[in-house]
């Protein structure tokens, strides 16, 4: 395998309008912001990746950061594992966690996306995994907090999308019956038959949270999402022994250590760690190890590119979120065909920008 040499690292930011503007607990949200990477190599190949940190007025510190880490990466030879080591290390100062991480994380997606491409295969099949696993996707592209007319023709649409037999449905609404009619919407829209995951982002304090868990728990949500703040772990394990449906937490967490402290905690019976904030892909591989350690399954949050090659590796593996958001960044986007996600026989992530629309909305960073 030819080796690499890190020559420099081009970061462009970009705004893009959603399809279905985001109406949750966590805000409004028209757009959603994107930092895109291309790592070039003296060799020519050039590692991409692409991370979306919510809130675009930190783009441009997220960046600095970048550059920053980077310094240490010039006319070095690429090595993805040791530059994550290295790098994390020097965080130590800052922390490990926030603005630091998610840069360290966009970096690391770029090292892995090259170094798999100097081999000429995609990641998955470079840690021999198989990019033909079947992976269960549930369609996360819509279902906010909308009016309750909406509901039942949305999550026919979202089904639509790639035949899906899952979808998930934001609640947490104005109270109980609000939330029932709005799964009963999703099944008349979406047929009987389909799976309801759903998310109250943090929305209930545990008193509140309790209450409302219960009164839907026999409703047949396949999970509740972050029914409270995410790192009350000794409340969110209270609410894990009190409801039969299962509690999920994770995109919240930064790095692998969060996910072992929750699971040694018992703070909820399944996880869904964020790739940007546990730490890219070398962050994700330690949390897969942590989480096949305690047996428990794992899903996805957003990314659905990249996490769909990580959960071939991760041996507890259950749902990947799917969202479309990043769509008209990827000049060849994945596709969704009955409710797997396919992943593309390309090296690497299989990753290229459509240089139009990040001209159209970039952003100055
Ligand atoms: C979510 C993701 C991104 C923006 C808002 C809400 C949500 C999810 O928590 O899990 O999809
Ligand atoms: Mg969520």
């Amino acid at each position: 395998m030819q080796s690499l040499t890190f020559s420099k690292v081009i970061i462009r930011g970009v705004d893009i309008p959603l399809k279905r503007p985001i109406v949750s607990h966590l805000g409004v949200f028209e757009t959603w912001p994107y930092l895109c990477l291309d790592i070039f190599t003296k060799e020519g190949i050039v590692g991409k990746s692409y991370i979306s940190p919510y809130l675009k007025d930190y783009l441009p510190a997220i960046a600095s950061c970048i550059k920053v880490l980077c310094k240490n990466y010039d006319g070095k030879k690429i090595e993805p594992y040791n530059f994550f080591e290295n790098s994390l290390k020097s965080l130590s100062l800052q922390g490990f966690k926030g603005l630091g991480l998610y840069a360290l994380a966009a970096i690391d997606i770029a090292l892995w996306d090259a170094f798999s491409k100097a081999a000429n295969k995609p990641f998955a099949e470079l840690f021999g995994g198989s990019i033909n696993t079947p992976i269960k996707s549930y369609n996360s592209s819509g279902l906010w907090l909308i009016e309750r007319n909406k509901i039942a023709h949305e999550a026919e649409l979202l089904k639509k999308e790639g035949n899906f037999d899952a979808l998930k449905l934001r609640i947490g609404r104005e109270n109980f019956k609000h939330d029932i009619q709005a799964y009963k919407e999703v099944k008349r829209g979406a047929g009987s038959d389909i799976i309801i995951m759903s998310d109250f982002n943090q929305c209930f304090t545990t008193k509140e949270a309790i209450k409302r868990c219960q009164q839907l728990d026999d409703l047949g949500f396949y999970w509740f999402e972050e029914p409270i703040q995410f790192n009350l772990l000794e409340d969110m394990k209270k609410i894990c022994n009190l409801i039969n449906t299962p509690i999920t937490i994770g995109e919240n967490f930064h790095g692998p250590k969060d996910a072992f402290d929750a699971l040694l905690n018992n703070a909820c019976d399944m996880i869904m760690p964020d790739l940007m904030r546990i730490g890219g892909v070398s962050g994700w591989l330690k949390m897969s190890s942590v989480a096949e350690s305690f047996n428990i399954e794992v899903s996805t949050h957003l990314y659905p590119e990249v996490s769909s090659h990580l959960i071939c590796l991760t041996p507890t593996a259950e749902w990947l979120e799917w969202v479309d958001w990043a769509n008209p960044i990827l000049k060849e986007p994945y596709n969704i065909m009955n409710g797997k996600i396919i992943i593309p026989s390309r090296p690497g992530f299989g990753i290229e920008w459509n240089e139009n629309v990040l001209s159209k909305f970039k952003l100055n960073i």
